[in-house]
């Protein structure tokens, strides 16, 4: 594996922690960090002394604050990577596939990209200051693969609706009663909560929760396809003065004004 810069890697009896280091962009991935990210996911996959993996943030403010949009706005992309290619896609896949449960501690902000990370993941234990949402449409980006559909069958259909239609964020208590989190604990809890669940995971049958995690994930794998589309129409729309407008807006501090571009939809 290349040398990690941008995500640390460490096992403690059983638990494999994965945590996104970049806290002065509140955690926001790049190019390099989804390698790493996908790099430590299949070591984790590939090391018997692993059952579970826990997918953390570094610092107090941010769990994950999607992709980095300070980096899109100097260079029009996410910067390099391994093959060339902005491997998002399959750090979905591999969260999905690993056969192992991966614990979300979301400490802090779950925002764009970073949300869905935390969506992906087989449970979500929040700190009780962490907050969630969605804000693609408001810098010029979406996903709308699992992003959409598995977060609707998470949260229903009127709340998925809400929140990438309203761009809103939400706090943990919220967030809970949506389903979104498994539990909410004080923030110097987080650790030991997640140690917690982690120990009465590793107590069971690791064959039988491989078996157990294909299965929920069949019931939702048609949602690969549509994310393969979602991915495919995203890589246009980014290429477009309107989704440009949306990372200008970020990178000037000012609310976008998208109004130019509604002729696009009214057709
Ligand atoms: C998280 C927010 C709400 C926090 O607000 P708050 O508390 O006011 O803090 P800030 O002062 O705003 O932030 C502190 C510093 O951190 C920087 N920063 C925050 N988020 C990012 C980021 N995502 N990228 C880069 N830097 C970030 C701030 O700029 C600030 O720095 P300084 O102090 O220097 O000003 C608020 O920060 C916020 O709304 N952040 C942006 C969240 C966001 O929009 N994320 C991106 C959403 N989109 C995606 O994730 C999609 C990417 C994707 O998946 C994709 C996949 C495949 C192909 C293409 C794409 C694509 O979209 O292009």
């Amino acid at each position: 594996m290349q040398e990690l810069t941008d995500v640390t890697y460490e096992v403690e009896a059983g638990l494999a922690t994965i945590t996104i280091a970049r806290p002065d962009r509140l955690n926001a991935f790049r190019a390099r960090t989804v390698d790493e990210l996908i790099a430590c996911f299949k070591r984790a996959w590939a090391d018997p002394a692993v059952g579970v993996v826990c997918l953390t943030g570094a610092g107090e403010r941010a769990f994950c604050t999607g992709g980095d949009q300070k980096q899109r706005a100097e260079t029009g992309d996410y910067g390099p990577s391994q093959s060339g290619l902005f491997e998002v896609e399959a750090l979905h896949r591999v969260i999905r596939e690993i056969p192992k449960p991966v614990i979300a501690a979301v400490n802090g902000y779950a925002i764009g990209g970073g949300h869905v990370l935390a969506l992906l993941c087989d449970l979500t234990i929040a700190a009780e200051h962490a907050r969630f949402g969605q804000t693609g449409p408001r810098v010029g980006s979406f996903d709308a693969g699992f992003g959409t559909g598995y977060l609707a069958r998470v949260v229903g259909e009127k709340r998925a609706r809400e929140i990438w239609f309203l761009c809103r964020q939400y706090g943990a208590a919220d967030a809970e009663r949506w389903g979104l989190a498994n539990r909410v604990v004080a923030a110097e809890e987080l650790a030991a909560e997640v140690r917690r669940y982690a120990d009465e995971i590793l107590a069971l049958s690791p064959t039988a929760l491989r078996f157990l995690k294909q299965s929920f994930n069949a019931e939702t794998e048609h949602l690969g396809g549509n994310a393969a589309l979602a991915f495919s129409g995203l890589n246009l729309f980014v290429e477009t003065d309107e989704a440009r407008e949306g990372v200008r807006a970020f990178a000037e501090k000012r609310p976008p004004d998208f109004s130019a571009h509604r002729a696009r939809v009214s057709v």
